[in-house]
C-alpha cells in the first residue's frame, strides 16, 4: 500500500478545476487528513466554524452571495447529520453546496467502531445525488472511477439545476501518514457543456396565442436571487394595461407598478373577485411567502396556470391547484423567449389593481401614523434607517412577513431562508453572505431564532459588515398573531415558549458591538451608531412588547378594510 492519501489530493485539484475555492470546515479526526492537505491548496479558502449546523448555513450563505459551488466538510457520525437543515435549505431553494463526509471504509461500518453511523445517501431526500467515494485511488480503475464521481459530484451542484450534492469520502487508518502523499497523476476532470433549453416554435406560439388574446393575466414572481438581473425582462411582459405582477421583497425585482406588498392589496378582494381574478396565471422564481394569495388563487382558480421550473425534481409544482402546464425552462430563457411574443393588450385589469393598490397605501400611512411602539414600528424605523444598498437577510417567522408590508422605495437586496422556511440557519446563513462581500449585511432576526442560531456568533471569521438585528418580543410572537394557538393555555409555555432573555451575555462572549433601543425614539438615535460600528460585528437588540405587537397587525388588516 501506498503511503499517504492520494485521492484527497485528486478531490482538491478537481474541486479547484471546477471552481469551488471556499471550504467550510468542522473539526474532527476523520476529516483531519483532507484539511491538512487542502490547506496545502492556496486557490482553497478555509474557513473553520465548529458546530456542523451552523457551518452548513455559513456555506450556504456564501454560495448564495458568490453565485458559486462553496463545499463544507465534516468528520464522520453525527457531525454529519447536523448537516441536515442547511442541505434541506439549499435543496429546496436551489444552492450549490458540495457536502464531504470524511468516513469509515464501508467494511467497518456497524462494526462496533466509535462515531460510525450509515452515511451513504444520508440526505437521501433532499439531496440532487449522492456520491460514495472509493477508499483510496491505488489502482488505474479507481482513480478513474474516482475522478469521474468527483467530477459528477461537482456538475451536479449547478446542473441543471443548483443545488446539494453529498459526497461521502471513506478514509482507511492510519489517517496522519501525510507527508509521503504523492503528486496526484493523469487527473481526468469532465465537464459539462453550457446550454439552454428552448420552447418549440409551435409551443411557443401556442401560448403566446392565448396571451396575446386575454385581457387579464398575472404574474407571480417567487423567490429569486438578487443577482439575476431579469428586471428588463420582466418589464417587456408586464408593461401592458392587461397584466399585473405580483412580487415580494425576496422577489428582488424592481418595479413602481409591481403589487410589491400582496398581503396589504388583496386583503378582503374576496368579495369583489370579478374585477381581479386572473384567466392567465404566469408563475416563475421559488418560494411565495404570502399564505393570503395561495388560499385566494386555490379558490379563485385562473384558467391557466403557467409555472416556469425547470427542476425536475418539482416537475408539476402546482402550489395554486390551477396549473395547466409546466414550462421546463430557467425564468430568464423562458421570458427571453416569451418577451419576444407577447403583445400588449388592452383593457382595464391593471387599471383595476392598482386603484385598489392606491387606496390600501393610503390605508396603510394612515395606520402607521397612530401606532404605539411595537413590531410593526420598530419594522417601520428599521426599513428607513438601514443603509441604501444594503443586503438584508430577513429571518424566519414574522421579519420575513413584515417586511412584506412595507413599499421598500430604498434599494435593498433580500434574502430569506424560504426553501424550508426553518428559524435554525437565519444567523448563521447571513454571517456567511456577510464573509463574501464586502457590502453590509443585516439579518433582522426574532429572539427564538436568535438564541437558536446562537452558535452563528462563535466563528472567527465574523466580518465588521456584519449587522445583526434582534427583535425581541419575549418569545414567539408569530403564535399570538396566528389565528388558532391563542386559544389554548399551553400556548405561552410550548409554542410562543416566552422568556425574558437577553442577547448582551452572548455578544460580549463573542466579541460583537452591542447596541439596544427599547422604543422608537432610541432606536432612531442609535440606529446610526449601530451601522457606524466599522470595527466588529454589531448585535442591535430591540425591546418589544409582545401582546401590543400581535393585537397590533391583527388589527392592521381589519383596519386595511374597515
Ligand atoms: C427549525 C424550526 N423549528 C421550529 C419552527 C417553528 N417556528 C416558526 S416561527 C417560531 C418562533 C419564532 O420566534 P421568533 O424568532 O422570536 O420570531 P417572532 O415570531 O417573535 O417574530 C417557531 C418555533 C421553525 N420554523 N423552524
Ligand atoms: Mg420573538
Amino acid at each position: 500500500m501506498t503511503e499517504g492519501k492520494e485521492q484527497i489530493a485528486r478531490l482538491a485539484e478537481i474541486m479547484i478545476r471546477k471552481g469551488i475555492r471556499n471550504v467550510v470546515v468542522s473539526p474532527g479526526s476523520r476529516n483531519a487528513p483532507v484539511v491538512i492537505l487542502f490547506s496545502r491548496y492556496t486557490e482553497l479558502k478555509l474557513v473553520s466554524v465548529a458546530d456542523e449546523r451552523s457551518a452548513g448555513f455559513v456555506a450556504l450563505g456564501m454560495a448564495q452571495m458568490l453565485n458559486e459551488t462553496v463545499a463544507v466538510l465534516c468528520t464522520s457520525g453525527s457531525a454529519a447529520i447536523n448537516y441536515g437543515p442547511a442541505i434541506s435549505e439549499a435543496y429546496y431553494q436551489k444552492v450549490p453546496l458540495f457536502v464531504i463526509t470524511a468516513d469509515r471504509p464501508v467494511e467497518w461500518i456497524d462494526q462496533g467502531d466509535g462515531q460510525t453511523i450509515r452515511q451513504h445517501n444520508l440526505f437521501a431526500n433532499y439531496i440532487r445525488k449522492s456520491y460514495q467515494l472509493p477508499s483510496d485511488t491505488q489502482t488505474p480503475e479507481y482513480r478513474w472511477y474516482f475522478d469521474r464521481q468527483v467530477s459528477e459530484a461537482a456538475d451536479r451542484c449547478v446542473f441543471p439545476v443548483q443545488g446539494p450534492v453529498h459526497v461521502n469520502l471513506p478514509l482507511s487508518e492510519p489517517l496522519y501518514n501525510l507527508d509521503n502523499t504523492p503528486e496526484p497523476q493523469g487527473i481526468r476532470a469532465m465537464g459539462i457543456a453550457q446550454g439552454e433549453t428552448r420552447l418549440t416554435d409551435d409551443q411557443l406560439n401556442e401560448l403566446a396565442s392565448l396571451w396575446n388574446g386575454s385581457s387579464r393575466k398575472m404574474v407571480i414572481a417567487g423567490q429569486l436571487s438578487p443577482n439575476h438581473g431579469l428586471d428588463a425582462l420582466v418589464k417587456k411582459i408586464t408593461d401592458d394595461p392587461s397584466v399585473i405582477l405580483l412580487t415580494e421583497t425576496t422577489s428582488n425585482l424592481s418595479g413602481d407598478s409591481h403589487i410589491l406588498c400582496i398581503d396589504r392589496v388583496i386583503e378582503g378582494i374576496g368579495s369583489e373577485m370579478d374585477s381581479f381574478q386572473p384567466e392567465i396565471l404566469l408563475t416563475f422564481g421559488g418560494a411565495i411567502v404570502s399564505k393570503k394569495i395561495k388560499a385566494l388563487l386555490r379558490k379563485f382558480r385562473p384558467a391557466h396556470h403557467w409555472h416556469v421550473n425547470p427542476d425536475p425534481d418539482e416537475f408539476h409544482l402546482d402550489t395554486y391547484k390551477s396549473l395547466t402546464l409546466t414550462i421546463p425552462l430557467t425564468t430568464s430563457s423562458f421570458l427571453f423567449q416569451f418577451a419576444e411574443v407577447v403583445k400588449a393588450a388592452t383593457g382595464s385589469y391593471f387599471i383595476n389593481w392598482a386603484s385598489r393598490k392606491k387606496i390600501r397605501k393610503e390605508r396603510h400611512k394612515d395606520y402607521l401614523k397612530q401606532l404605539p411602539w411595537c413590531d410593526m414600528k420598530a419594522y417601520e424605523v428599521l426599513f428607513n434607517g438601514i443603509p441604501d444598498g444594503s443586503h438584508v437577510h430577513l429571518s424566519n417567522s414574522t421579519p420575513v412577513r413584515y417586511a412584506q408590508l412595507f413599499d421598500h422605495q430604498r434599494n435593498f437586496w433580500f434574502w430569506s431562508n424560504r426553501g424550508t422556511s426553518g428559524i435554525d440557519g437565519c444567523v448563521s446563513t447571513a454571517a456567511g453572505s456577510a464573509m463574501a462581500t464586502n457590502e453590509t449585511v443585516t439579518v433582522i432576526t426574532g429572539d427564538i431564532g436568535f438564541f437558536y442560531d446562537s452558535n452563528a456568533l462563535w466563528n472567527h471569521h465574523l466580518t465588521p459588515n456584519f449587522k445583526i438585528i434582534l427583535i425581541n418580543n419575549g418569545g414567539g410572537n408569530i403564535f399570538r398573531i396566528l389565528p388558532g394557538p391563542d386559544k389554548y393555555p399551553v400556548m405561552g409555555p410550548f409554542l410562543e415558549t416566552a422568556h425574558s432573555l437577553h442577547a448582551d451575555g452572548l455578544a460580549s462572549n463573542f466579541g460583537l458591538g452591542y447596541f439596544v433601543a427599547s422604543d422608537e425614539k432610541q432606536l432612531e438615535e442609535v440606529l446610526q451608531a449601530f451601522y457606524a460600528e466599522s470595527q466588529r460585528p454589531a448585535l442591535l437588540e430591540i425591546f418589544t412588547p409582545a401582546e401590543a405587537s400581535a393585537e397590533t397587525l391583527k388589527n392592521y388588516f381589519k383596519y386595511l378594510i374597515s
